[in-house]
């Protein structure tokens, strides 16, 4: 039985990493069954992501996944029947050294909607004895699919149409609901972020923006000319009021998208979890050398809105564009507001069309067994 996998996850930078890892991690635990092992390099980064981990402790169970520190590797004996290396992190050498020609040795990818990966997928090489799969995520059947729990979208659902629950989850989180629109704000800091500050305010629609602690909120702070803000204020400029909220966990975070009409994020895990929260959503991509995340929105761009009317894919690609640029203009913002309504449910419909696909957690199970004739 393929029962015992290891996902090994090396924190580059950021949240997204250990974002995807614990999320796949427990996913597979949950709705296939699995041993699960997370080996993890950082803890203190992954500490902000998974609650109640001790830093100090070489080994732990959290929500049924083993959680252990990277350099504890050395200490096993016997590697697992599936070993998933998270994008590219590179084994650690002792437990390579363990393992046998029958281990699944399968590595994670980062998604892009690029055409390229429906040939690069599932394909592998040879490392002596051992075989390394390349398992990439994507939009399209022929790909290793998105990261998707089995109930996500559904309570996403629930959560969007009851205005009760949304009122029970701002109150947790003491903010007051009422009519105007809501925004969250997740995006890198060199985002054009005092632009989309001031076309908020400068737009004809009152405006909460809810902003989870992040590396943005000096650049946020001065937008409001003060040198710090800290979790709880509440700054207003004109039709602006925006609010500074914790960093969330991951399940706060998913209701957080749920509820709101407009969704920025960011890099690979937040972006996927936006739409699952089937909302209008603006992605930026994380900064990479020659351009390439350029060439990655465009490619997602090009597939997720290439069917909308005009008016509302033009509205989205100015203010994708706008926002990977320089500066985004009260008048392209005005404009993607005033396609929100289109834009609702189109995206909606995109959300339910991508949610008909196989999830990343299955696929990887099936991919699996497919390697091992099916000793599942
Ligand atoms: O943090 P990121 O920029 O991660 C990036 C990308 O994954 C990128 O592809 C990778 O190369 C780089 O890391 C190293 O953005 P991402 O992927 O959205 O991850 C953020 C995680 O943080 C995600 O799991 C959602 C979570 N999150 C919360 O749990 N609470 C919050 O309040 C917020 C804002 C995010």
């Amino acid at each position: 039985m393929n029962k015992h996998w290891d996902i090994f996850c090396k924190i580059v930078d950021n949240f997204g990493d250990i974002g995807v890892c614990w999320r796949l991690a427990r996913q597979l635990q949950a709705e296939h069954g699995l041993q699960i092992y997370l080996w993890i390099d950082d803890l203190s980064v992954a500490k902000q992501l998974i609650p109640g981990l001790d830093i100090t402790l070489p080994t732990q169970v959290i929500q049924n996944i083993a959680i252990a520190s990277w350099h504890a590797a050395s200490v096993f004996n016997e590697p697992a029947d599936v070993v998933i290396e998270a994008f590219s992190c590179e084994l650690p050498a002792a437990y390579l050294s363990k393992m046998r020609p029958n281990t699944v040795w399968i590595n994670l990818e980062y998604l892009s909607a690029e055409s390229w990966v429906e040939d690069f997928h599932a394909g592998n090489s040879k490392h002596n004895h051992l075989t390394r799969h390349f398992f990439f995520p994507g939009f399209t059947p022929v790909t290793g699919g998105l990261l998707r729990e089995h109930a996500i979208v559904a309570n996403n659902q629930q959560l969007a149409s009851n205005r009760s629950l949304q009122h029970q989850f701002l109150h947790s989180l003491n903010l007051e609901d009422n009519n105007r629109i809501k925004i969250s704000l997740f995006c890198y800091p060199h985002a054009p972020i005092h632009g989309l500050l001031n076309a908020m305010a400068h737009c004809n629609q009152p405006t909460d923006c809810y902003v989870p602690a992040s590396s943005i909120l000096p650049t946020v702070a001065s937008f409001f000319g003060k040198n710090s803000i800290v979790t709880g204020e509440v700054l207003t400029h004109k039709n602006l009021n925006l609010h500074v909220l914790p960093f969330l966990s991951q399940a706060d975070y998913d209701k957080l998208l749920a509820i709101c009409d407009i969704n920025f994020v960011r890099g690979e895990d937040s972006w996927v979890r936006a739409i699952w929260a089937g909302k209008p959503f603006i992605w930026q991509p994380y900064l990479q050398t020659e351009q390439t995340h350029i060439t990655k929105l465009k490619a997602f761009l090009a597939l997720f809105y290439g069917r909308f009317d005009h008016a509302s894919r033009q509205s989205t690609y100015d203010a994708h564009l706008a926002w990977i640029g320089n500066d985004i203009s009260t008048d392209v913002w005005q404009d993607y507001l005033n396609n929100l309504a289109t834009l609702k449910t189109l995206t909606l419909q995109q959300t339910h069309a991508l949610a008909t696909q196989t999830d990343l957690a299955t696929k990887l199970v099936i991919f699996s067994k497919n390697l091992t004739g099916n000793r599942v």
